[in-house]
């Protein structure tokens, strides 16, 4: 079992949680990795077994944004890994971010969501398509996270189809104004900046940087949710908040600019997604071979056995899709296509893991003792964020037939 002592946690008040999580390797994968890769791969594998894993599960229960750990990922390396040294960032590449995604999701998808939307759709649109001046004065406090940042794409009414979006911003001489709101918005409660996307008076996107402080902005925090509970989301509205000129993206715009941040993002789910498959792979592993039934291990029932070797058969090929879609974003070759044929399989694969890990463990499985159901209920949404499941199938669909099927 990989908790302990629950009559110390009684005592303490605090979970006496024991990670004992190895990773699957089956087709020796950590052979095409580099030495750097597996140092940041260990280096976050220890800061979630001291900071996440022992805290997770009384975050999701209350419901509770820890605040204190968007520092920590500042400090442990978390925030924008590809973006160069020179702002703040890790100056690494995509396979390095996509291990440390996987590796903070393992512990937690709301943690990986953080730090995801804080590099690749916070950091990643200021660097690729904001000025020098935007580039220095943000990015080395996002990377710290002396500063923490949402992206506004979603609005009540637009989610799969951002391109119809209504939030628009007017051009005053001095200052734009912005009006509109968006919705579902990871971190927005509590970020300092928003990037923000709205239509000018063509109808054309753009992307603004909107701080907090500036008047008319407001963030209020979406309640009640059963998913990603320790991730903070809510709105972001704006009531003619005046934003200074020198805040928009200068360097693109329409709906491109939104959605290659969306790339970058997506792929790293990937990764993020096949380390939540693995923690409950692992889990149930250990289960299975602790647990007895029948005067036996439920190990060594066929039927466990079926559930546990299609489990590895399933993370196997999605490591090797995630380990060779790194390899193509590294030659700025990855397609589209092929991000939303990782995110989608990912992710499927991981929830459907998921389930088969839970009923391994029975009835135990239900509970917080265990990662399973946590991590079921989080990959609800990341289904569903990014681009739904089907969304996905529809970019793949476009991209096999040369025909859209969105509208
Ligand atoms: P479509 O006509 O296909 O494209 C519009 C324009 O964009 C260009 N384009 C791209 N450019 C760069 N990179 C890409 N990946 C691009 N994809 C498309 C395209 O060439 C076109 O350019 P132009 O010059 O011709 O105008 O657009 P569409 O309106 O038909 O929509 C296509 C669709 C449905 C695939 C797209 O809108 C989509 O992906 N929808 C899903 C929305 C989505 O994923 N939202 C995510 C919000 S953020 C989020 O969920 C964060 S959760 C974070 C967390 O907590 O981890
Ligand atoms: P809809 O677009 O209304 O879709 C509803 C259903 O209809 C889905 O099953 C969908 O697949 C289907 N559908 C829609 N169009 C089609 C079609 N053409 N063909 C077939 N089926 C279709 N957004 C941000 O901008 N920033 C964030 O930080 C962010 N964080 C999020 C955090 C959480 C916890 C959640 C749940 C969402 C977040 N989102 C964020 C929003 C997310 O990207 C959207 O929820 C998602 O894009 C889907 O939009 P929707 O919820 O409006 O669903």
């Amino acid at each position: 079992m990989s908790v302990h002592s629950a009559e110390d946690s009684k005592k303490t008040g605090k979970r006496n949680f024991n990670d004992q999580f190895e990773s699957p390797d089956f087709y020796a994968i950590d052979d095409l990795l580099t030495e750097e890769h597996k140092l940041v791969r260990a280096s976050i594998r220890d800061f979630v077994k001291k900071e996440i894993t022992p805290n997770i599960e009384d975050w999701c229960q209350k419901a509770h944004f820890p605040y204190g750990i968007v520092r920590k990922f500042g400090d442990v390396g978390a925030f924008g890994p590809t973006i160069p040294v020179e702002y703040g960032g890790g100056g690494m590449d995509y396979i390095s971010y996509g291990l440390i995604m996987q590796e903070i999701e393992r512990g937690d998808s709301g943690m990986r969501s953080t730090a995801s939307v804080q590099g690749s759709l916070v950091m990643y649109p200021i660097y690729k398509f904001g000025s020098e001046e935007q580039r220095k004065k943000y990015l080395p406090k996002l990377a710290s996270g002396e500063w923490l940042g949402c992206f506004g794409l979603t609005e009540p009414n637009h989610g799969s189809n951002p391109g119809g979006m209504l939030t628009n911003f007017r051009d005053m001489g001095d200052h734009y104004l912005l009006n509109g709101a968006k919705m579902w918005i990871s971190n927005s409660p509590k970020a300092d900046v928003a990037v923000v996307w709205a239509k000018n008076e063509e109808g054309r996107i753009h992307g603004l940087i909107v701080e907090r402080g500036m008047e008319g902005f407001s963030t209020p925090e979406t309640h009640g949710k059963w998913s990603l509970r320790a991730s903070t989301t809510g709105e972001l509205v704006f009531d003619n908040v005046k934003v200074p000129k020198e805040n928009l993206l200068p360097n693109k715009s329409g709906l491109g600019a939104p959605l290659m941040c969306l790339d970058s993002a997506r792929y790293g789910i990937s990764w993020g997604a096949l380390g939540a498959a693995m923690d409950c792979y692992d889990a149930a592993r250990r289960y299975s071979l602790e647990r007895i039934q029948f005067d036996k291990p439920i190990g060594s029932f066929q039927l466990v056995q079926k559930k546990l070797a299609e489990m590895l058969t399933e993370i196997t090929k999605a490591q090797l899709v995630c380990w060779r879609l790194g390899k193509l974003m590294d030659e700025g070759k990855a397609t589209t296509a092929q991000i939303s044929l990782a995110k989608r399989n990912s992710v499927a694969i991981a929830l459907d893991i998921a389930r088969e890990a839970r009923q391994i463990h029975g009835g135990m499985g239900i509970t917080g003792e265990y990662p399973m159901m946590r991590h079921m209920m989080n990959l609800e949404s990341v289904l569903t964020y990014e681009g739904t499941h089907d969304i996905h199938l529809l970019i793949l669909g476009h991209e096999i037939t040369g025909i859209p099927a969105f509208k």
